[in-house]
C-alpha cells in the first residue's frame, strides 16, 4: 500500500533500514496549537571565558585554543574511540569464562574522535550563518571526511544541538567519530542498499530521490544539486532526509558547486526549521556516507535531520512505551509535515 491520504492507521516500511514505522494520523485531529515563542537555547553573547569552545580558551585538557577566525577541528579530549595504537594496548576483550561464550561476544574498536568548531562566534548557529559562512564549514567537513575515511571503516559527521538534545555547550559545533567498525545504522543501510543495487542496478537513495520529485508531495525544498524530503518512513515528526541529486560517495566526493548548493539548501532547510518553532530548533543531524574508500556505486550520500519538536518549541516527542517495545510511530504524516516546512519556507522568506 501506499495510499498516503490514508487517514487510517497503517505501517509503513523504510527501505533504507529494513524497518516499519507505525502512522497513525487520526491522531493529528487535535489542533496543531502553531509556535511558541520561547527561545529554549539561545545565548547572546559572542564570547563567553567560561566556554570551552571559544577562541583562546583553555579547554578542560588544559590545552589553550588557538584564536581562530574560521571553522576549526581539534581531537576530543574525551573520545569515546581510542586510536589503534593506544587501544592495542587494551585487551580487545576481556576473557569471559562462560558455559556460552557466544553469549557474550565483544570485539575491540577504535577510531578517532574530532570536534568541530563552526565558528568563533559563540552565540551564532548554522541555520544564522551566511552561505560563504556555511561554505567554510562544509568545506571543513570534506576535509575532515578526506582525512579520516582512509584509516577508518566509517566516518560519522554529526551535530546535537540544544540542551534538549544533549548538547553542553551552545557553541556552534559539530562532532566526528570515526571508526573501525561498521555501525549499527551503517550496517543496516549498507545491507539495504547493497540489495537494492544488485536487483536494480540504481542506488536505492537516487530510484527514491527520483519518485519523490516526481511526486511532490514529500519534497520540501529542492536546487539544482540538492533534494529535502520528509520520508515516507519519517519516524521524527519534521525528520528530513537531504539528498544530492547524482551519486556520490561521501562528503569528499562534493564538486565545488555542489558544495556551494549545500550551503544554499541548509541555510533553508535549518531556517525552516527555527522558523516552524520560532526557536532555535534543536535537532541531531549527521551524514551517511560509504563505508570504506573503496567506491561504492550501491551506496548514496545523504544526511539525515531528527528535530524532537512536536507541536511547539516545548513539546517534544518521546521515543518510549510502544516506541521502545514495540516499533516506532507517529500521528502527524510525513505529508503534512512537508506541506508545514514549505509554509515556513515560504513565510520565513517574506
Ligand atoms: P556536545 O556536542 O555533546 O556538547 O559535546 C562536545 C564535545 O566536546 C564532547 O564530545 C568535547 C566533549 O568530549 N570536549 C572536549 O573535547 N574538550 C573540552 O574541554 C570539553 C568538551
Ligand atoms: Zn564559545
Amino acid at each position: 500500500m501506499t495510499d498516503t491520504g490514508s487517514q487510517r492507521p497503517h505501517r509503513r516500511h523504510n527501505p533504507l533500514t529494513g524497518e516499519w514505522v507505525m502512522v497513525s494520523p487520526q491522531r493529528t485531529q487535535r489542533p496543531w496549537q502553531g509556535a511558541v515563542s520561547e527561545n529554549v537555547t539561545g545565548t547572546d553573547v559572542s564570547f563567553d571565558p567560561s566556554c570551552y569552545l571559544c577562541p583562546g580558551n583553555t579547554r578542560a585538557s588544559g590545552e589553550c585554543n588557538p584564536d581562530y577566525t574560521a571553522p576549526w577541528a581539534f581531537d576530543n579530549d574525551f573520545p569515546a574511540v581510542l586510536v589503534p595504537d593506544e587501544s592495542k594496548a587494551v585487551p580487545a576483550s576481556a576473557a569471559v569464562s562462560a558455559v556460552h561464550p557466544a553469549l557474550f561476544t565483544s570485539q575491540s574498536i577504535s577510531g578517532r574522535c574530532r570536534v568541530l568548531c563552526y565558528s568563533p562566534d559563540h552565540q551564532t548557529t548554522l541555520s544564522a550563518m551566511t552561505e560563504n559562512e556555511l561554505r567554510a564549514v562544509i568545506r571543513l567537513w570534506v576535509q575532515e571526511v578526506q582525512t579520516l575515511r582512509p584509516h577508518h571503516r566509517w566516518v560519522q559527521v554529526f551535530e546535537n544541538r540544544g540542551e534538549m538534545m544533549g548538547c553542553s555547550n551552545p557553541h556552534p559545533h559539530g562532532q566526528i567519530w570515526a571508526v573501525d567498525a561498521l555501525p549499527n545504522e551503517a550496517n543496516k543501510e549498507a545491507t539495504q542498499q547493497q540489495a537494492w543495487y544488485s536487483s536494480h542496478n540504481m542506488p536505492l537513495l537516487e530510484s527514491y530521490r527520483i519518485e519523490e520529485e516526481r511526486l511532490r508531495e514529500r519534497v520540501v525544498t529542492a536546487n539544482t544539486h540538492w533534494t529535502v524530503v520528509v520520508p515516507y518512513w519519517a519516524v521524527w515528526p519534521f525528520e528530513t532526509l537531504l539528498l544530492p541529486r547524482r551519486q556520490i560517495d561521501h562528503l569528499d566526493g562534493l564538486e565545488a558547486e555542489e558544495q556551494a548548493a549545500l550551503a544554499s539548501i541548509l541555510q533553508i532547510l535549518l531556517g525552516a526549521y527555527d522558523h516552524l518553532f520560532t526557536t532555535r530548533c534543536p535537532y541531531t543531524m549527521g551524514w551517511h556516507g560509504a563505508p570504506g574508500v573503496e567506491p561504492a556505486p550501491y551506496w548514496q550520500l545523504h544526511a539525515h535531520f531528527y528535530p524532537p519538536l512536536l507541536r511547539s518549541a516545548t513539546v517534544r516527542k518521546h521515543m518510549v512505551g510502544y516506541e521502545m517495545l514495540s516499533e516506532a510511530q507517529r500521528d502527524l504524516s510525513p505529508e503534512v509535515a512537508a506541506e508545514r516546512l514549505r509554509q515556513s519556507i515560504s513565510s520565513g522568506a517574506k
